[in-house]
């Protein structure tokens, strides 16, 4: 019986131009796995069916966007596209000074150069692949002081991208505070499964950080994703709008890195602001040498327009609660088939526990990635593992860092797939689910030295 009071959200938008997808047989797919060393990244994306690689830079932009890449200002310095994007910044994040990047890495860059001394240590809830290994270039060491909650996939806590404040004041105290450069706090926590950091706790590590007089750095990359979850879930923000939320996240902190391939729903970009004039004026020096003059940072005047453009749509609430209700329906799909997925669900994929998937895989032998490539192998869907293989190793021991968290994701492009294709993942995930116990591990066979989960090759154990 169809139940009357039932409301389902739809997407608010209609689709104006359409872009064929390929098929391909299982034959063909054995073959461009194991070319592709069993390495998702290494796939040609018209060999795959479904893209659930990333929702970074894949983003269907709208026609307003694509209108305003016809507006480019492409001019070498001060393109008028430079001063609307900085006026989106500003209007919707609040931060003063900005400078745009070719994308997040880029900010990064310039942000550790400045601000990291050799033996610092930069405390952060959880990691990020690109975020760590720029502090650790800069002679800096990445401490984890997210809360354990966010390391157990089955913890059910609303917000697992929260500090532990008892963690970063033990290492603040120990270290001493002129060795703590900044605190890097991420809106939404990627690795911990798209886990969203609650207001609450923000306000909390500001007062930390006043304490002691250190900055806070805000990887604002999908800032409206968690404004979203606050308003759904945190008390006293329900009425807010997710655009409110988010200028009230970024007004908690001193300086940002974005990449604007996410939330702010542009293929290419991203940039660094801060609210330090000091700050801004050696980064203006340090960008010219690394990205492109301060007024384009290495993006063309179009790129700069659609970002502006994009980060006004990307806080629009009919927006976010489709983009999140599409994440949660494939969540939701899944559970009902009894698959271990990280919960609470996240706000841009739904990550598979591989390490429950594939118990009797053990983590040297890469669970998640090998569980990547057999849903590549079942359908055609590409997925990313967030394991072992991206934690890469130790620079010390040289051992690897075995993760607690094992997992594969299943990232959503936001404005891309439909429904329908949710289902059909889902689908495929069941499919491989029911064929577990004949999967066997795998084994490295390269290994680059820096960030090797985009191209490490791997064989399998038969
Ligand atoms: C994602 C990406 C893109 C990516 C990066 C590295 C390995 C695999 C895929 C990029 C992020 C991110 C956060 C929280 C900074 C960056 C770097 N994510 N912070 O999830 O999620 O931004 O890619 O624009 O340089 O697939 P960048």
């Amino acid at each position: 019986m169809p139940n009357s009071k039932k409301r389902s959200w739809a997407e608010p938008f209609k689709i104006k131009m359409v872009e064929p997808l390929s098929m391909t047989t299982i034959q063909d797919r054995q073959r461009y796995i194991q070319e592709a060393g069993y390495n998702t990244f290494l796939l040609r994306s018209k060999d795959v069916y479904i893209d659930l690689l990333t929702d970074s830079g894949t983003s269907a932009m709208s026609d307003r966007q694509w209108a305003g890449i016809m507006l480019g200002d492409e001019a070498y310095a001060g393109s008028e596209n430079f001063y609307r994007l900085e006026d989106s910044v500003k209007r919707f994040y609040g931060y003063k000074y900005l400078i745009p990047t070719h994308q997040g890495r880029g900010a990064e860059h310039l942000l550790s150069r400045i601000l990291i001394k050799d033996g610092d240590y930069i405390p952060g809830n959880m990691y990020f692949t690109t975020t760590r290994l720029h502090q650790e270039l800069a002679g800096g060491t990445f401490v984890d002081v997210i809360i354990d909650e966010a390391h157990d996939p089955e913890n059910l806590f609303k917000f697992k991208g929260n500090i532990d404040t008892d963690k970063l004041i033990k290492l603040i105290e120990s270290k001493g505070a002129d060795k703590i450069p900044y605190i890097c706090v991420a809106t939404t926590v990627n690795m911990a499964g798209g886990q969203p950091i609650s207001m609450q706790n923000l306000k909390e590590v500001r007062n930390v950080a006043d304490k002691y007089g250190i900055d806070i750095v805000h990887d604002m990359t999908r800032v409206a994703e968690n404004a979203y979850m606050i308003q759904q879930h945190e008390e006293g923000y329900s009425n807010k709008s997710v655009a409110e939320i988010v200028k009230e996240i970024c007004s908690l902190t001193d300086h940002a890195t974005m990449s604007a391939k996410k939330d702010a729903l542009v293929n290419i970009g991203g940039f660094l602001a801060t609210n330090k004039e000091d700050v801004y004026t050696e980064a203006s020096n340090w960008v010219v040498v690394y990205e492109g003059l301060h007024t384009y940072g290495g993006l063309a005047g179009r790129d700069m327009e659609a970002m502006a453009i994009g980060i006004a749509e990307s806080v629009q609430d009919d927006h976010i609660r489709a983009r999140i209700g599409q994440v949660h329906y494939l969540g939701e799909k899944l559970l009902s088939y009894n698959i271990p997925v990280v919960m609470p669900l996240g706000t841009h994929g739904i990550f598979l526990d591989a390490k429950r998937i594939l118990p009797h895989v053990p983590q040297d032998n890469y669970p998640a990635q090998t569980l990547a490539a057999e849903l590549y192998l079942d359908s055609g869907v590409r997925s990313m593992e967030r394991g072992i293989v991206s934690a890469g190793r130790n620079e010390e021991t040289g051992k690897h860092n075995y993760p607690k968290l094992e997992l594969v994701r299943l990232t959503i492009p936001r404005r891309v797939y439909t429904q329908a294709h949710m289902d059909v993942v889902a689908e495929s995930v069941l499919s491989v689910y029911e064929n577990r116990d004949k999967i066997k591990g795998m084994e490295m066979v390269y290994e680059p030295k820096y960030l090797r989960f985009f191209q490490a090759k791997f064989k399998k154990i038969e």
